[in-house]
């Protein structure tokens, strides 16, 4: 029995080909649409090629709440495994070339091989994230009462280290930046003095910052509460910004979407950290409530697209000092990780897209006019003109849909040796034979990741 690859180019244009035709006429279609508007399509679709954006490692297993985690079938083990799942998701879209990589959740003892391993699969490695947050196996100092900001000193080194341990780790990787999210604060009024946690904050953070190579940034994230419930001490972005501006030009801001209150004005801080020539990057995600770390522009996709627009009207206007790193973070329970993230990343390319074909000569006009609603309905255009065709263009809708319908490789199973493999292969090729996913669901089986192609024998299942 063989199986396809969706990765293997072959493959892909066959799947796409019954395809091609719809999708030149729909091009050709928005392309005289675009044109009508003074818009040169495939200026468009180039730029939205170009853009990239970073895959969270912990991305590719099913995250879980504090209520539960279902894992999926054929999760990933390791690090090595999840860059064989990340490069499947930069294979589908071309827009995931390098992932973020989380330490001690990813901590190997041979970053060489690591690197390599990446290398082979296409991949490089972007932004490191320490982790401060939890207290690891074997460690002297507990971070219960904080970790850069906490009151014993010792406790504040042994974070200090942590982070120097990751840029070190990050330097063999070819990485070049390191983003701090610390969880530090307070649960009750009294518990910290907020003036001092700071400060012991910007103390810890100097050292960190000492030890940044010359061609490195640091990515201050903040975050508005939890695990802090009553306050943080990076709780928003002007808490980031003084810290940036204080540590230095290689300190910036980093936004994490779904670390504000409802309803803040998300794009009138990007404005402003471009201003201030500070937007180091961005955690995409969409969240309803809390930091719900669900899939980007699937809950608030105009807040998506208004993001966006500052950053496409920052790049127009050459802001100094502008080059945010893009990741995604989010955390997958209900969905098939790779799935979400390859939609996540078509949805930052379909924010991008709308961004760039607003007409901002007649935006600034009605602006400047102030004719309000003109304005208003000049930029809204850009959002609600379907930019799919030259999504699509990129070759991603097609493989997604044909990787739907193919994907089952039985090295799925493998990862998942023992029962559930055995029990369901019969299932499984079934479904491939009709390839049509839900009559797995039916069965109960998730047809799952497997470094695709990369077959282990049967023996295994
Ligand atoms: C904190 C955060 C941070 C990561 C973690 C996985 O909520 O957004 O960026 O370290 O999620
Ligand atoms: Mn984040």
């Amino acid at each position: 029995m063989t199986y396809a690859d969706p990765r293997d180019a072959n493959y892909l244009a066959s799947a796409n080909k019954p395809l091609a035709g719809e999708l030149s006429s729909d091009y050709t279609a928005l392309g005289a649409q675009l044109e009508r508007r003074g818009i040169k399509i495939d200026d468009i679709t180039k730029a939205v090629a170009n853009f990239k954006v970073a895959v969270p490692s912990w991305g590719v297993g099913t995250g879980g709440t504090r209520f539960g985690r279902f894992p999926g079938v054929g999760e990933p083990r390791n690090i090595f495994e999840k860059l064989e799942d990340c490069a499947v998701i930069n294979k589908l879209t071309g827009a995931t070339p390098t992932v973020s990589l989380h330490i001690p959740w990813d901590k190997t003892d041979d970053y060489a091989a690591l690197r390599e391993h990446g290398a082979a699969l296409g991949l490089g490695f972007d932004a490191m994230n320490s982790n401060t947050f939890q207290d690891q196996a074997g460690q002297s100092l507990s971070y219960k009462y904080g970790s850069l900001t906490h009151t014993d000193a010792a406790t504040r080194a042994q974070a200090v280290s942590h982070n120097i341990d990751c840029i070190n780790a990050g330097r063999k990787l070819g990485s070049k930046a390191l983003t701090v999210w610390i969880g530090d604060g307070a649960n009750f009024p009294g518990q910290s003095h907020l003036g001092r946690a700071f400060e012991r904050y910007l103390e810890s953070m100097t050292s960190i910052y000492k030890a940044l190579p010359e061609d490195w940034r640091m990515f201050i994230e903040h975050k508005m509460y939890e695990p802090a419930f009553y306050a943080t001490v990076i709780q928003d972005w002007g808490s980031s910004l003084m810290a940036a501006q204080t540590l230095g030009p290689k300190a910036y801001c980093l936004v994490d979407l779904g670390h504000h209150a409802p309803n803040v004005n998300i794009e009138m801080i990007v404005s402003r950290l471009v201003h201030a020539q500070r937007l180091g990057g961005f955690h995409f995600n969409d969240s309803k409530y809390g930091d719900d770390d669900l899939d980007a522009g699937s809950i608030e996709p105009f807040r998506l697209f208004l993001v966006f627009n500052e950053l496409v009207e920052a790049e127009l206007a050459r802001a100094p000092n502008f080059r945010p790193a893009h990741m995604l973070d989010q955390s997958h329970n209900v969905t098939d990780p790779i799935e979400s993230l390859m939609t996540s990343a078509i949805e930052l390319q379909r924010a991008y897209a709308q961004a760039l074909i607003v007409e901002r000569t007649r935006l600034h006009e009605f602006r400047i006019g102030n004719d309000v609603l003109m304005a208003a309905q000049t930029l809204k255009r850009g959002f609600t003109t379907d930019v799919s065709p030259i999504l699509a263009r990129r070759e991603c809708v097609k493989a997604r849909r044909s990787i739907r319908s193919r994907r089952i490789a039985p090295a799925a199973i493998g990862r998942n040796a023992g029962k559930i493999g055995r029990a369901n292969k019969a299932s499984v090729v079934e479904s491939y034979k009709n390839g049509v996913r839900p009559q797995l669901l039916a069965k109960g089986v998730r047809p799952h990741r497997a470094p695709l192609g990369i077959e282990r024998t049967h023996a295994e299942v």
